[in-house]
């Protein structure tokens, strides 16, 4: 790739798959073995904190004890913030940590991180360690049962919307990587950029996605080869 403008790369499900983690929309994903609306509200987490919790445990445990790790299309990334002369921000929708162990720092995870828990009366996130419950008291207010998983559920606000909207408003080129288009704010954000005008638009995914016919380029397949021969 040539240039130096500003890059914005989203990133969804299927850019972890390759090395182990599930995508939710395809057919062997996650939402074709558990219902959305059992573990991905806020409802469903007062309904049944206790579900709700093992279903983020086992996620975490495959995550941290799985032999899960990041594949060739998080180091090309990585490689990307590097050696680009201006800057790169990856926006992620995913909740694992594969971008940081592959060694990209300027991240955003909009719908949380699978290792953090947060305290719902203080707010503050902090790791999520095999000895921390739900149910145990926030280290900070020392309140009790307060603690939640730190993730983005349907119904909720994605974290840090304004310095993600400020990045597409000046980007030069926004690239979506391995996500299906069906989950908004980041399913608009390519329609975000077109508006601005300037920026060239690209999907790297193993099927068009719902808004593939946004984009100026499509490249179709396993993101594992697309995203380092993209980077090139
Ligand atoms: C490969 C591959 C390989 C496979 N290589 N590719 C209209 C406008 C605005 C909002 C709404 C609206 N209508 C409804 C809403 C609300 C709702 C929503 O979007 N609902 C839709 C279902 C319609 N959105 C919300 O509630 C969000 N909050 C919100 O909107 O707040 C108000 C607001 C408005 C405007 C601005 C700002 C705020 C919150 C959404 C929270 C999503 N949470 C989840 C679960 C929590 C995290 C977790 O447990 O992991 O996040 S749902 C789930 O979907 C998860 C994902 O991050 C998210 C996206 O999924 P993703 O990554 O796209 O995965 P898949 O499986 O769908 O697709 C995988 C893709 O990879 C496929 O295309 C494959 O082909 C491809 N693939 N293998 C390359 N090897």
């Amino acid at each position: 790739m040539a240039g130096k403008g500003s890059i914005v790369i989203l990133t969804g499900a299927g850019i972890s798959k390759e090395f182990g983690l599930d995508t939710f929309r395809d057919k062997d994903g996650i939402w074709s073995r558990v219902r959305l609306e059992d573990v991905a509200t806020p409802d469903a987490f007062r309904r049944d904190p206790a579900k709700v919790q093992a279903f983020y445990n086992t996620r975490r445990r495959n995550l941290v004890e799985g032999g899960i790790r990041p594949n060739p299309a998080h180091a090309a990334l990585a490689r990307l913030e590097r050696e680009w002369p201006g800057e790169v921000l990856i926006v992620t929708q995913n909740i694992d940590d594969l971008h940081e162990r592959a060694g990209s720092e300027n991240l955003i995870h909009m719908h949380g991180e699978l290792l953090k828990i947060r305290c719902q009366k203080c707010a503050r996130p902090f790791a999520w360690t095999a000895d921390v419950e739900v149910g145990d008291k926030c280290p900070d207010c020392h309140r009790l049962g307060t603690l939640r998983p730190h993730v983005v559920w349907f119904g909720e606000m994605p974290l840090d919307m304004e310095r993600i909207f400020e990045a597409l408003e000046a980007c030069a080129l926004f690239v979506s990587i391995g996500t299906s288009g069906h989950v908004y704010p980041a399913a608009g954000f390519v329609q975000t950029v077109r508006a601005q005008g300037r920026a060239h638009t690209a999907e790297l995914n193993l099927e068009p996605s719902e808004g593939a016919s946004l984009f100026r380029e499509t490249r179709l397949g396993p993101a594992s080869r697309l995203v380092p021969a993209f980077v090139e």
